[in-house]
């Protein structure tokens, strides 16, 4: 979205529906989580540049290349088994679409969910901000559908509309659930941008959000602890889709490979990469595009948003 501060999230609605359980670290030994392809990841890239290309040069809300954003992410997920639906919305006087997958099975009554923003910036195509989390969740979707997966919890995942005109569509989407269906979902997590070029490898501080979950941070983080990379906790604040649901109530977490903010020297000492210079020199730019991304963070990325969803959504070991 864009650099505006938001309203901070009511302080009052702290800790509320953060209780969260996940199996604990035997368990997760067990985890069968598969190694996400970053080939395919990449394809994903490619397919969102050419609808980009084909369309103006971006993706944003109220364009055609958002609709094809969606038209093609839907096919694919329907060719994979999801049920998927598309729910529109009015933003600055045009449909808006969010488009919504479920994984047929699970206890309906016990949703883990996790989305990304589909929309670009109207400058550019969008391709780290948010083609990365959007690619990466489509992904692991398959993957889902490859392992043909039973995960105890129900799982569900959306890519949001709009969300660079300020978080729009995923504060549609979680407004306008019955307040039951909103009971029902009982983890959020945000993937938005997971391929900066300069990158860092930020989790969702638990305690730095209104419903950050300690068990959620602890998931997103356990790929990158058994790989060997180092992660630091952020607070994003209302920056991203993760924001509505926090002020649901919700359980949030979330990974982030950092935009226009400044890699400082103990970063990269740690991460590689240019310290004092821009995670992301593209953030909201028209070269936010396919050469926009570093291969190793979406790989990365990727996998940990792999392991999370199978840890979370208790997904039996092989
Ligand atoms: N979507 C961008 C933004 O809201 O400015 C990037 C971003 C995501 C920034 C998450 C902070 C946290
Ligand atoms: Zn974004």
């Amino acid at each position: 979205m864009a650099r505006k501060a938001i309203a901070p999230i009511a302080a009052g609605l702290a800790l509320v529906g953060a209780v969260l359980t996940v199996p604990t670290a035997s368990a997760a030994q067990a985890l069968a989580a598969p190694d996400i392809s970053v080939a395919n990841v990449q394809a994903h890239l490619n397919q969102f540049q050419t609808i980009a290309n084909n369309n103006g040069g971006n993706r944003a809300h109220g364009r055609p290349g958002y609709k094809a954003s969606v038209d093609w992410v839907k096919s694919k997920l329907d060719a994979a088994g999801w049920t998927t639906s598309v729910k529109t919305f009015t933003s600055s006087g045009a449909t808006g679409y969010n488009l919504i997958a479920d994984w047929p099975g699970g206890d309906a009554n016990n949703v883990v969910m996790a989305g990304a923003h589909l929309d670009s910036v109207s400058a550019g195509p969008g391709i780290n901000d948010n083609g990365s989390g959007s690619a990466g969740l489509l992904e692991v979707a398959l993957a889902v559908s490859r392992a043909q997966l039973k995960p105890t919890k129900h799982l569900r995942f959306g890519w949001w509309g709009a969300e660079e005109l300020g978080l729009v569509g995923s504060t549609n989407y979680v407004n306008t659930l019955a307040s039951t269906e909103k009971s029902k979902i009982k983890a959020y997590l945000n993937f938005d941008m997971t391929g900066s070029p300069n990158p860092a490898y930020f989790v969702y501080a638990a305690s730095g959000q209104p419903t950050g979950s300690a068990a959620l941070q602890q998931a997103l983080e356990e790929h990158f602890t058994r790989i060997g990379v180092p992660t630091e906790t952020t607070s994003v604040g209302g920056r991203s889709d993760h924001a509505a649901f926090a002020r649901a109530g919700i359980p949030i977490g979330g990974l982030f490979s950092g935009a226009e903010g400044t890699k400082t020297a103990a970063q990269a000492r740690k991460w590689g990469g240019t310290a004092n210079a821009a995670f992301d020199p593209c953030y909201h730019r028209s070269c936010d595009r396919t050469t926009n991304i570093n291969a190793t963070a979406l790989d990365r990325h990727s996998d940990a948003i792999a392991y999370a969803i199978w840890k979370v959504a208790g997904a039996p070991a092989r």
